[in-house]
């Protein structure tokens, strides 16, 4: 299949027109008006009340059209002034007892909404070739997987140290690829850009089709701080670093995504997959754009559970986590556990809707943290896809930041609807999330959508 380029910010589907021309300084205003109306009591704060959403509606859709343009502009890919925030003296809700507060766990996630166990295979089959030496691995590596495949499935064992990857690894059927931990290290050579994968982009390693797959134990290092890979460059986001592409029951375990210069991790038009217990991060800065941690699209009963997401150590990042359609619907998926800084340029978790429907998410005790948003809704191409059976419950999203995507701050914790809806929102349930320092929690009216139960706070958390 093909992708297409996901621009964080909304595209198609937004409305210009709605779009008063309201400046900076305006929007600063409408922001500590807002921030007004919460410490003072005049807004509910776990249901929204109209004042403000009218205001944020607004004030929202115009953010979002500024970010457009900005994004278009990489050449101001530095660090934005952020607004001298006026912060009114609010006092503390106190959590309510019941709330959960996330504590994100590496230990044996179970992956029970895709019930994804990868390959069963025992058979070791050992690569033998030199690391830590400037020795293309690839081949090596790739006879090994090809080898096991055709047994039936295997093993492929990797010692600690560094291959050189100038190809694009592809698995096999019942094959599992397994480093020793984070010290074997498939990276990315100096001729890493000279060739594609078979979907036209730039994996380390593509599932490309295959079935009864893992991948663990092991860093995935692009080298995108290094070689000469631009944000324009054909194919990028074609395929990821860690590319699960099609077939079904394929595990990504214990991986370490590093320097990437596309998304991170994604499971694309598969079914039965499970990514855990994976790491991602992003450093670098001015470089890229639409750099996303762990991204699903168009993909069904998944698990992404007790990763660690940094996409804000450098400011290329954007989303954390995304649950996405072009092609196909998006379902049945639990992001579970995962502790998410999104980056500069996104959102700690986008549900990025096209003209196919997200429904059946389950997005849970997961900590969000520090990105110019907590998690939000986008829209793109006629954005006619529904939303529908979400569950937003026991998130701590706290300790937002303005950013690239959102230099005015204009964040909340949790935004669903707006940012050019089209498609009805049913079903969508925030209940017993916690926000501090994150703006508040908002859902779009509709059939089934309850918010309630949810603490904000303000100040200091
Ligand atoms: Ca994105
Ligand atoms: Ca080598």
């Amino acid at each position: 299949m093909t992708s297409r380029t996901l621009s964080t910010s909304p595209r198609a589907g937004f409305s210009r027109p709605a779009c008063p021309n309201v400046d900076s300084s305006r929007r600063r205003w409408l922001s500590v008006l807002a921030l007004w109306g919460i410490a003072v009591g005049t807004v509910d704060i776990d249901s929204g009340q109209p004042i403000r959403r009218t205001w944020a509606q607004s004030r929202r859709r115009c953010s979002a059209f500024v970010v457009a343009a900005a994004v278009a502009s990489l050449a101001l890919a530095g660090v934005p002034a952020a607004p001298a925030t006026a912060t009114p003296t609010a006092t503390a809700i106190q959590a309510p007892s019941a709330l959960v507060t996330s504590t994100p766990t590496n230990a044996s996630a179970v992956c029970t909404k895709s019930g994804a166990t990868g390959s069963n295979a025992t058979t070791a089959y050992t690569v033998t070739t030199t690391v830590n030496d400037a020795g293309d691995d690839t081949s090596a590596i790739q006879k090994r997987i090809n080898t096991a495949g055709a047994a039936g499935g295997g093993v492929v064992k990797l010692v600690a140290g560094t291959y050189i990857i100038n190809g694009k690894l592809r698995m096999a059927n019942n094959v599992k690829l397994q480093g020793t931990g984070p010290g074997t290290i498939l990276k990315a050579g100096p001729n890493f850009l000279a060739t594609k994968g078979p979907s036209g982009g730039y994996p380390i390693v593509t599932t490309n089709g295959a079935t009864n797959t893992t991948i663990t134990n092991l860093t995935a290092d692009h080298s995108g701080n290094t070689l000469a890979a631009s944000v324009n460059m054909s194919g990028r986001l074609d395929e990821y670093v860690v590319d699960i592409r099609g077939g079904s029951n394929n595990v990504v375990d214990g991986v370490h995504v590093r320097n990437p210069f596309t998304y991170s991790i994604v499971a694309v038009a598969t079914t039965k997959f499970c990514v855990k217990s994976s790491t991602t991060i992003v450093a670098t800065s001015g470089k890229y754009d639409q750099l996303d941690g762990i991204h699903v699209l168009d993909s069904s009963f998944g698990d992404v559970i007790s990763n660690t997401i940094d996409q804000r150590v450098g400011t290329d990042g954007d989303d954390g986590l995304v649950a996405h359609t072009i092609n196909g619907t998006t379902h049945d998926i639990n992001y579970i556990g995962n502790k998410v800084r999104g980056g500069h340029r996104g959102n700690s978790m986008q549900l990025a809707v096209g003209n196919h429907s997200i429904y059946n998410l389950k997005i849970a005790d997961n900590e969000f943290y520090g990105a110019p948003y907590g998690i939000r809704t986008g829209y793109y191409d006629n954005g006619t896809g529904a939303v529908n059976g979400v569950t937003l419950t026991g998130n701590y999203i706290h300790d937002l930041k303005a950013g690239h995507a959102f230099p005015d701050g204009s964040y909340d914790a949790i935004h669903v609807g707006d940012f050019g809806a089209q498609g009805p929102i049913t079903n969508v349930v925030a209940t017993n999330n916690r926000a501090c320092a994150a703006g508040s929690i908002y859902v779009a009216p509709g059939t089934g959508n309850i918010n309630q139960n949810n603490v904000i706070q303000t100040g200091t958390c």
